[in-house]
């Protein structure tokens, strides 16, 4: 794969890595992204499912829809895209990974340093009162409710119109904000306020990379953009940086 001379530069230079993954770090774990929902689920907007009106409406249906998710999430391994990243986070004084996904494989991967902008699949808590349900979720009979205020159980992941865990949002504006390299991987970049993060990041001179086959709105801003899928170049740049080091 070819890098340029620029690109080498910055990877040596760098000292505050700031890393954003999104859906398509997982598609090669065999995690579909939010936009290529297909089966069962192909006829059902996941917009709507992942929303408290669409818990409300059907909590059962999308307690469905958790329940294969999060079983899709345990059955899948981390890819060479997810372990590069744990590779990569000691290769540089500062790093830090936030993280759009909800399935848990950066830290099945090894990383340390991970922030869940969107909390995360595997565990409930109450809807009314918060507290946290430990007990398995079996929706059979009917859907779970809290043992202390008799609230419905939900997953705890954040929906559409809800806000971001406010202590890991102001963190990773301002780490955003503090960078020197900043590594948007497998994001479409359309999901707010996540989706800030790289403009921030570019806007305080960090210098901004794109990992993605596909185009996105962010595309155009990044100072490179990679139009290659995660598992395969990030397992180059760990290779690069490690060279580069050698032969510094
Ligand atoms: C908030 C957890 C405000 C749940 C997720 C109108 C109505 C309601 C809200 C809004 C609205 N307009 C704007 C909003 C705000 C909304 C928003 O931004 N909507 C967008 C769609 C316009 N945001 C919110 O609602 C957020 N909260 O704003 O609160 C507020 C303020 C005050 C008071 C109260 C509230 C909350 C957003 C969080 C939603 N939860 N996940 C769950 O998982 O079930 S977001 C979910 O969708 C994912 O986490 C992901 O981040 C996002 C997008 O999903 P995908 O498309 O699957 O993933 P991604 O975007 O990352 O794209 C995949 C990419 O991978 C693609 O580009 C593809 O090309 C690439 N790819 C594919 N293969 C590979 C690859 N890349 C690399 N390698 C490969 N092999
Ligand atoms: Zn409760």
């Amino acid at each position: 794969m070819f890098f340029t001379e620029e690109f080498k530069q910055i990877l040596k230079q760098a000292k505050n890595v700031f890393v954003l993954t999104g859906a398509g770090i997982s598609k090669e774990s065999g995690l579909d992204t939010f936009r290529d929902v297909d089966g069962y689920w192909a006829k059902y907007n996941p917009m709507e499912l992942a929303s408290l009106e669409g818990f409300f409406d059907n909590p059962h249906l999308v307690w469905l829809w958790y329940l294969e998710r999060r079983a899709k999430a345990n059955a899948a391994s981390p890819n060479a895209g997810h372990l590069a990243l744990a590779e990569l986070e000691n290769l540089f004084p500062l790093f830090d990974l936030f993280t759009q996904n909800v399935d848990r494989l950066h830290h099945r991967a090894g990383n340390k340093n991970i922030y869940e902008l969107h909390g995360n699949i595997f565990e409930n808590h109450c809807l009314t009162c918060g507290l946290p349900y430990f007990e398995d979720i079996d929706i059979e009979i009917a859907i779970p409710h809290c043992n202390s205020c008799g609230g419905l159980i939900r997953p705890s992941v954040v929906w559409f119109g809800e806000e971001l865990p406010a202590d890991i949002l102001s963190l990773s504006f301002t780490k955003a904000q503090n960078c020197d390299l900043f590594l948007a991987i497998g994001t479409s970049a359309e999901v707010y306020p996540a989706a800030q993060l790289p403009y921030n990041a570019r806007n305080h001179g960090a210098y901004v990379v794109e990992i993605n086959p596909n185009e996105t709105s962010f595309t155009k801003f990044a100072n490179i953009s990679f139009r290659e899928s995660s598992n395969i170049i990030l397992p180059e740049i760990v290779k690069l940086i490690k060279d580069l080091k050698k032969y510094d």
